[in-house]
Formats: structure tokens, sequence, C-alpha cells
């Protein structure tokens, strides 16, 4: 929050430190004259007695009524402001550049103008044109409510199942930015995290254009080695399975949104929005048994023999 990288995200960082040191000075004067009067007035209640009572003093009165409307004026104005600032106004609603949509307990990504869905890594350009509201992000939710929130980013919005919202995203800087639904939606709420891939616009382009081909299924290479697996084989035991009432790969008869789309797994460097590392022995640990990794989600697991299970992963790790 406090290392923000696009306008939106800088706008409030700066009113919460804003915020925070109109506190601090109240916090500050108000424990300072409390300690004064505990310590000065307890010296005269020993030499003089009670002081004087008194009933009511007008001026005292209308000081503390003015003096904390004055702050809260203060602290209001900017606020509108920044509300204004890191929430501009939406153009072109029905062209959004990406729809997130919330499930429990991954992300969906879709790009409506590159042909793309994906899951659980979302990749955005640089923003480079100051005068560019940024990448317009259409939010939904398959199920229950969730809440996209990348701090470094921008604000915080709600996800809802019967409510579209609209979010600008600006990132001006390249890197990964982690953030987490922000609204409980379930168990694994805690293990549902935003992965956000800032790139030049350029690697932005060819990543896109990666994601947009089709899966191609490599032949078995001559030697099959122990660890290597067969992908075709892989395939079939893909497509004979369970696996396709969840899941989609492009290019196949899989075509299953109730789950990530898979298309381009290989692709990604986590499984399960960033349980754990993406590489194979995860992979196929994950397939034997993902409520052990993540326990309570919606993907029953699997017992394949070594084969099966070697070639399966095999075909799943090959699409980068
Ligand atoms: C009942 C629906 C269902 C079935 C059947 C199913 N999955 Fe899943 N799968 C899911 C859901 C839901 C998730 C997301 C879980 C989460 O992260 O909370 C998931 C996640 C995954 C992931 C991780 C994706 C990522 O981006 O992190 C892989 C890999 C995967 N499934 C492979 C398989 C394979 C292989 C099969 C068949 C052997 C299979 N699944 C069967 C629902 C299913
Ligand atoms: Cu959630």
């Amino acid at each position: 929050m406090f290392e923000p990288i696009s306008p939106h995200g800088k706008d409030i960082a700066d009113l919460f430190i804003f915020i925070l040191a109109l506190g601090g000075i109240v916090f500050a004067l108000v424990v300072g004259l409390l300690t004064y009067a505990m310590v000065t007035g307890r010296r005269r209640a020993t030499q003089e007695g009670l002081p004087r009572q008194v009933a009511g003093n007008t001026k005292l009165e209308i000081a503390w009524t003015a003096a904390p409307a004055v702050l809260l004026i203060a602290l209001f104005i900017p606020t509108i402001m920044v509300m204004n600032s890191s929430d501009p106004a939406k153009v072109n609603k029905d062209k959004p550049d990406v729809v997130i949509i919330g499930h429990q307990w991954w992300w969906e990504y879709q790009y409506p103008n590159g042909g793309v869905v994906t899951a659980n890594e979302l990749h955005l350009p640089i923003i480079t044109d100051p005068k560019s509201n940024g990448y317009l992000i259409h939010l939904k939710s398959a199920d229950v409510q969730h809440d996209f929130w990348v701090p470094q980013l921008g604000r915080k919005i709600d996800v809802y199942p019967d409510k579209e919202n609209f979010l600008y995203l600006k990132p001006q800087q390249a890197g990964t930015f982690i953030g987490a639904c922000a609204e409980y939606c379930g168990g694994q709420h805690a293990w549902m995290r935003i992965i956000a891939i800032v790139q030049p616009q350029a690697e932005f382009d060819s990543w896109l254009a990666a994601q947009r081909t089709p899966h191609t299924t490599s032949a078995p290479t001559t030697s099959v080695g122990a660890g290597q697996g067969d992908p075709k084989r892989g395939e079939q035991i893909f497509l004979n399975n369970t696996c396709i009432n969840c899941h989609a790969i492009n290019g196949t008869t899989a075509q299953s949104p109730i789950g990530p789309n898979l298309t381009h797994l290989g692709s990604r460097a986590t499984l399960g929005t960033g349980i754990i590392e993406n590489n194979p022995a995860n992979l196929a640990r994950w397939i034997l048994n993902p409520g052990a990794i993540k326990p309570g989600l919606r993907m029953p697991g699997y017992q394949l023999s070594q084969e099966d299970l070697r070639d399966l992963v095999a075909y799943l790790e090959e699409q980068k």
C-alpha cells in the first residue's frame, strides 16, 4: 500500500498518510493535555482540595464542537477528491479490456479483445499514456461475494454475483504485485490470492498472442524416459477422465468453464492461486489429492497409476 505503482494507488496512499498525520497530531495533543492534567491536577488536589466546581462553559463547548467540525471538513474534502481521482467515471462499459470473474477460490481472467480466457495470473501492460484512464476491468462473481484488491494498483472493489462492477487499473511499473480476495468467501478465502503481472506492452502482447494459440500436443518422443512422459497419451487420460466436466483446454473437446482454464497451464508460476509452485512434482501431488493442499476446494482427487499421472502431467505442463 505504501509503494503504489499507479496514480490511483498513489492518491490513496497519499490520503492515508495525510489522515494518519492529522490523526497523529490530534492523538499527541489529547494524550499530552491529559497527561498534563493528571500530573498538575494531582499535585493541586493534595495541596488545595477539589478544584472549583463549574457547570458548563459556553466558550469551551463551542470550541470543542467547532474544532472537530473543522477537522472533519479537512478530512472530507481531500477524501472526496481522492474518491474521484482513484475511481474515475467509466466510459465504454461495454468494451472492458479484462473481465474478472471471482470463483470459490480462484480468479478467472478473460481478455475479450484478445479472445483469451485464463486463470490465476492477471497480466497487464504498463500504461504510459498519461491521458489514458487505464485498463477497464469488468468484475463479476460466479458464486458468492468476493472482493478484488491489489493494494499497489489501486482501490478495493466488491465482486458480486448479481451486480456488475467496473474498475480502472493503470499500472506504471513492471513487476509482480500480490493481492488477495478481501471479502470472506468461504474456507479457502485466504488462499484466493491475486497475482498481477505487469509487463511492458511488447512483452504483454506476445504473452497474449501465446495464450490465444490453442493447445497443441507434441508427439511422444522416441524415448519416453523416466519422468519424461508422453503428452499424447496424457491428452487421452485428460479427455477420458472427469477433468473435462470442469476444465477447458482450447483446441480439444474439453470446454467446461467450472474450473480454471488449463490451456496454457505450463505458463503459470503457481497452482491454486499461489499456494504451491507449478512444477511437475507439485502438479502430480495436486491431481492425486488437491484437498490435501487446499482443503475444501471444489476439485476431487484422482487415483491414477504412476504412468498415467506422469503422462497427464507432461501433457498439462507442455504449453508455455
Ligand atoms: C468438479 C470439478 C473439477 C474436476 C472434475 C477437476 N477439477 Fe481441476 N480444478 C477445479 C477447481 C474448482 C479448481 C480451482 C481450485 C482452487 O484453486 O480453489 C481446479 C484447479 C485445477 C488445477 C490448478 C489450476 C491453476 O491454475 O492453479 C489443475 C492443474 C487442475 N485443476 C487439473 C485437473 C485435472 C487434471 C483433472 C482431472 C484429472 C481435474 N482438474 C478435475 C475443478 C475440477
Ligand atoms: Cu473470494
